[in-house]
This record gives C-alpha cells, sequence and structure tokens, in this order.
C-alpha cells in the first residue's frame, strides 16, 4: 500500500501541498468573479473590477442585499462553468481517488463553490457549517471521498477548514436533524480540532465520514473554495444497496419568467 494511501486510512485526510497548478486554481476564482460581475452590472447599475478585491467584494456584498434571488442562481450558475466541471475530471484528481483506494471513481453529486462570508450569508449555518460528515447528505459508497480547496490563501483567518483526525472510523455519528448538513452535537465529540492552512494550489482529500467545519473567517474578505465528492462503484456496499443516489436534481413545472419569451425575442437570437 503506498504510504499516501496509508496516511489517508490512519488519518481520514491528506492534504497534498503544490497538487494544482496555482494558474488554473487562479483562472476558476477569476471567472466565478466574472460572472457575479454580469449579474453585479445588471443589478447595481455599474461594472465592477474584477481584479480590485476591496471594490469587487463590497459590491458582492451590495449585490447579495439587493437582489438575494440572483445572487443565490448566480452562485449555482458558477457551479456549472465548464472548466470547473473539468477539473473534476481531471487525471490529477481521479488518480489520487485511485491511490486512495477507490478502484472507480465516479462523481458524487455537481462541484460545489462556496463564497463564504457573514456578509453573504441569511443565517450563521451558511457561512460557516458546524461538525459534520458529508457522508450524510450524500449516502454513497463507505470510502467516498471529499476534495476540499480554496480559490485564494486560506489559514484560520479566512476560516479554512477545520478536521477531527481519524474521526472516519467511528462510523456514522447521531447528528440534529434541524438543519440539512446534520450538525454533530459537541458532547459526542471529544478530540482535538485540527486547524488546516492552505496555499492556492493545495488540496485536501478527505473521507466522507471524517467530521469537519468551517473555522471562522473572522475578516472582511470573502473565503472561496471548491467542493467536489466522489464516490467507488466497485464497493461491495454500494453495489449491494443498488446505488443509491441522495442528490436529487428537477426541474420547476411553473415558468420562472411569466409569459417569456416574445417570438420577436427568438427571432433576435436565431437570425
Ligand atoms: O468550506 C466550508 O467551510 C465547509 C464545507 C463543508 O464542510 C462541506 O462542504 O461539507
Amino acid at each position: 500500500m503506498s504510504s499516501l494511501r496509508d496516511s489517508y486510512k490512519q488519518e481520514g485526510y491528506v492534504l497534498l501541498k503544490n497538487f494544482l497548478d496555482k494558474d488554473l486554481v487562479t483562472a476558476i476564482h477569476r471567472e466565478g468573479r466574472q460572472i457575479f460581475a454580469y449579474q453585479i452590472q445588471r443589478t447595481l447599475g455599474k461594472s465592477v473590477d474584477i481584479d480590485d478585491q476591496p471594490a469587487f467584494e463590497k459590491a458582492m456584498y451590495e449585490f447579495f442585499a439587493a437582489d438575494f434571488t440572483a445572487f443565490a442562481n448566480t452562485g449555482k450558475q458558477v457551479q456549472h462553468m465548464v472548466s470547473l466541471h473539468r477539473l473534476g475530471t481531471d487525471s490529477r484528481i481521479t488518480d489520487t481517488l485511485k491511490e486512495l483506494g477507490l478502484d472507480y471513481p465516479v462523481i458524487g453529486v455537481r462541484p460545489a463553490m462556496l463564497f463564504n462570508s457573514r456578509h453573504l450569508a441569511k443565517r450563521d449555518d451558511y457561512w460557516r457549517l458546524g461538525a459534520h460528515q458529508d457522508w450524510r447528505t450524500g449516502q454513497g459508497s463507505l470510502d467516498s471521498v471529499v476534495v476540499w480547496f480554496p480559490l485564494v490563501p486560506a489559514g484560520a483567518d479566512l476560516g479554512a477548514l477545520q478536521v477531527l483526525p481519524r474521526s472516519h472510523r467511528n462510523g456514522l455519528y447521531e447528528s440534529s436533524s434541524v438543519d440539512y448538513i446534520g450538525t454533530i452535537p459537541d458532547e459526542l465529540l471529544q478530540d482535538e480540532w485540527q486547524q488546516l492552512e492552505f496555499e492556492v494550489g493545495d488540496v485536501l482529500f478527505f473521507s466522507a465520514f471524517l467530521v469537519h467545519r468551517s473555522g471562522i473567517n473572522s475578516t472582511e474578505s470573502i473565503r472561496w473554495s471548491v467542493q467536489l465528492r466522489y464516490n467507488n462503484l466497485l464497493e461491495n456496499t454500494f453495489i449491494e444497496r443498488g446505488y443509491p443516489l441522495a442528490y436529487i436534481y428537477k426541474p420547476q413545472a411553473e415558468l420562472i419568467t411569466p409569459d417569456f419569451p416574445a417570438v420577436s425575442q427568438m427571432n433576435e437570437i436565431f437570425n
């Protein structure tokens, strides 16, 4: 067994320094900001320089306050970026999953991108997730893996992820049912939290059973991060359970924009 796999199996995670090309990660971050900038222009009626961090973040906070629905939808569109999906299928990632023991990795759910800031959340648990295990929301193979990396340098100040080493071996913890992630009560968690620190390009691979939580972003800046999730199609209990899928995508029956589109708008597109 490789030493990487040994350490992963033991601790429940591995943090690989300089794993991804910095330029690739920076380009994904930039594209995400650009997509927000299109809606900032529409909503606030002003263009914003996506490379001017304080000005861009201020515009993000204004956009969030001015049109929450468009903000949330934009956040979801960012998760559909082709570049992000391409990264999720990158052989550097799939080869590492195989090295960690996933004989036949398959995507568990679409990639996620988070923008953690107290100014971009209506509820506390939207910008800092409490202690939880991702397996509860994914319910995939027992060896499912989560890949987490920030798009900006992130340490304790920016609230980078905190993990409970070796907690994956305890199986599924009891959790509250009041929120969607299933927060684990403090009294069940006796061990030492480990605060992780990241440079751009560093990538964390962790077991979906590893207990983890957001750190506290005590800055005024946004902590951008990406999460990718994978199952193993050859894990026996996953096969035995008939490949269950806990994430449900479904179309909306009603038209979101009533009386749309006009025929003239169609002609403009196709002429
Ligand atoms: O990035 C974070 O702060 C939390 C992410 C997380 O815990 C998750 O996606 O499961």
